[in-house]
Formats: C-alpha cells, sequence, structure tokens
C-alpha cells in the first residue's frame, strides 16, 4: 500500500501531471469532413483540461487511415492548424495533452477510402460487423493484405503524423495499437495469418508495432510516447489464442524503448461469452519497467485502490470525462456525476458534447 492516489501528481518524462486522471481517447465524429479539428472540438478538449492528461480521440495518420466519418487527421497542414487552437486551448488552462495516432486497417470500408480503394490490412481476412459509412451502416469488405514493401511507408506514415503532432503544439503521441485497428490486427493471430515476417510467431506480428515506435521515436522524443494495448478486447471482431503469451512478449519487447508509458485497456476481460484464453493485467503490469496506465469502467473508489496497491500509475477515464468536463474536481468533492447520453456519443454538434455542465 502506499500513500499515492487520483490527486498525486506524476512526473511523465517532461511533463508534469497535476493528477493520475487520464481523459481517455474517445471518437467523437465531429470534426470537418476534411478532418480538421474546430472551434467546438477547441472548446470541448478546454473545458477537461483539467485531468492530469487528456489522450485525443484516435487522429488519423494518413487518408488510407480513416475509417469512420468526421474522425479528424494529422497528415497536413490545414489539420494540424486546427490541432494547434486545441493544444493552445487545453495549455492555456493548465492542461498536457498528447494525440493518439491511428490507422484503422481492415475498420474501412471502400466509400471512406480515397479512390474508393479497399482498406489495408495485414492478411485478407474480412471482420464481422459492418462500417460506419456517410450512407449508413455497410458491411465490413474483404481487405487487402499489405504486401511487405507497403510497410515502410505506413511507418513513414506514423513518423510524420508524430512530427506533426509536435508542430501542433502535443506535449507528446499515443500510438494506439488497440481494439482492432491496424497494429493491433498484426498483433494479434486471428487477423494476421502472415507467412512473412510481420506474421507467425510473437516478435514477427510485432514487427511493425516496433519499427512504428522506433521511426515515431526519431522525431518525437520516447520519454513523450506512449503505447495503448486491448489485448481482450473482442471489439471489431478481435481474438488471440494465446493473450497472455502475445502481450506479455509485446510488453518486453517494449521495454526497449524508453517509452512515456504503457496503457492497457482491459476492455473484453468480463465480456460474456469470451471465457476465452485466460488473461490477467497485472502480468503486463509486472513485466513492464515504466509508468502503467490502466482503463475500463473504473471509477473514484476503484482507481484509488489499484493507485494504492501499485497495481497503476495512472487511471484512464472514457464516459465520465465525456459527461463531466470537471471530473477531477467532482471527484475531489465527492459530488454527484452527470450521467452520460449514449445517444450523442457519436457524431452531431454541441449538444451531448460541449453542453454537460461543470459544477457551479
Ligand atoms: C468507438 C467508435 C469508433 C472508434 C477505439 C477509436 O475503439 C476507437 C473507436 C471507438 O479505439
Amino acid at each position: 500500500m502506499s500513500a499515492i492516489d487520483l490527486f498525486t501528481p506524476l512526473q511523465l518524462g517532461p511533463n508534469r501531471l497535476a493528477n493520475r486522471m487520464v481523459m481517455a481517447p474517445l471518437t467523437r465524429n465531429r470534426s470537418t469532413p476534411e478532418g480538421v479539428p474546430q472551434a467546438l472540438n477547441v472548446e470541448y478538449y478546454r473545458q477537461r483540461a483539467s485531468a492530469g492528461l487528456i489522450l485525443t480521440e484516435a487522429t488519423c495518420i494518413a487518408p488510407e487511415a480513416i475509417g469512420y466519418p468526421l474522425t479528424p487527421g494529422i497528415w497536413n497542414s490545414a489539420q494540424v492548424a486546427g490541432w494547434q487552437a486545441v493544444t493552445d486551448a487545453v495549455h492555456g488552462a493548465g492542461g498536457k495533452i498528447f494525440c493518439q495516432l491511428w490507422h484503422v486497417g481492415r475498420i474501412s470500408h471502400p466509400d471512406l477510402q480515397p479512390g474508393g480503394q479497399l482498406p489495408v490490412a495485414p492478411s485478407a481476412i474480412r471482420p464481422a460487423g459492418d462500417a460506419f459509412t456517410l450512407a449508413g451502416p455497410k458491411p465490413f469488405v474483404t481487405p487487402r493484405a499489405l504486401s511487405i514493401e507497403e510497410l515502410p511507408g505506413i511507418v513513414s506514415d506514423y513518423r510524420n503524423a508524430a512530427r506533426n503532432a509536435l508542430l501542433a503544439g502535443f506535449d507528446g503521441v499515443e500510438v494506439h495499437a488497440a481494439n482492432g485497428y491496424l497494429l493491433d490486427e498484426f498483433l494479434r493471430d486471428g487477423s494476421n495469418h502472415r507467412l512473412d515476417a510481420y506474421g507467425g510467431g510473437i516478435d514477427n506480428r510485432a514487427r511493425l508495432l516496433l519499427e512504428v515506435l522506433g521511426a515515431v521515436g526519431e522525431v518525437c522524443p520516447p520519454d513523450r510516447v506512449g503505447v495503448r494495448l486491448s489485448p481482450v478486447q473482442p471489439f471489431n471482431d478481435m481474438r488471440d489464442s494465446n493473450p497472455q503469451a502475445t502481450f506479455g512478449r509485446v510488453v518486453e519487447l517494449l521495454n526497449a524503448f524508453g517509452l512515456a508509458y504503457l496503457h492497457v485497456t482491459e476492455m473484453g476481460i468480463d465480456a460474456p461469452g469470451s471465457a476465452g484464453p485466460r488473461f490477467d493485467p497485472l502480468e503486463l503490469r509486472d513485466l513492464w519497467q515504466g509508468v502503467f496506465m490502466t482503463n475500463a469502467g473504473y471509477d473514484k473508489t476503484r482507481a484509488n485502490a489499484v493507485l494504492q496497491a501499485g497495481q497503476a500509475d495512472l487511471v484512464a477515464f472514457g464516459v465520465p470525462f465525456i459527461a463531466n468536463p470537471d471530473l477531477p474536481r467532482r471527484f475531489q468533492l465527492d459530488a454527484p456525476l452527470n450521467p452520460a447520453d449514449p445517444a450523442t456519443f457519436y457524431g452531431g454538434g454541441a449538444a451531448g458534447y460541449t453542453d454537460y455542465p461543470a459544477l457551479a
């Protein structure tokens, strides 16, 4: 047991976090059609600057990385300018903010791709389910397997996006390697059936992620880079035959990079019908030699308990930050929380986005 709680500051590389409460990355589908953050998005993030650290919504690294309408990007100068207004607002309010770098892989649709092309993936395996297109849900298509010659281009897109993130004033970046998107599709054996150096054994499946981190590290100091993993997240038709072994080895490999933190979401751990392979996130915590961020369904009591037990150093809160822009203050005062309205999570305007009230 320790005296650390959610309100104990944390030095994270060069960034001093005022508290241990992280705003989780939250897709809200309210950018312009060109993927540019706008004034409404600036206001949303500014309202939430009392989080110790804000992780942006997943942000596309290239036009091919897009899988949902109205999600932001960070590959061009208009997007960088849009994000600069966000980071200025958050910094002006005393906060810290990292940009989450995203390539959706197969979780897309030709309607959302440049030139109507097929989405790309490690292997040509169609996920069950529907893509969200501007015309509504449409069944996922079978993606095109990336050739080995194309992978340096993907790595380079991550490097470019990280460089742009720093140009836009972000305090760091989080590489999104979770939830069934491209990097996670490489990590897990349900979606990666490759026979080359990027498939098969775990070290091969982790190769693209490690190359991405190497490239991002060329333009952004590693102590300003985090990684998000989701070992048992079934979302997006994901599975792995042995998540404990896969992600244990991934974490061992990640130790070499001197990253700011490792972010592990426990989503899916008690999903109905997921009595699949055994998984204990604490084993990853023990293997990891740096700052450990946990996530998924925590409230104040459970979050303080894991911090005090040394089972995590940071806790990311998603839905509570949607509905409570001043969540740290509410936790500090034990004030009641606003309930969140799922009907306004994805898409729309200010309603359910910037109109949740702060305490008087
Ligand atoms: C919900 C809806 C759309 C995208 C993730 C980026 O799961 C997402 C996402 C979540 O990481």
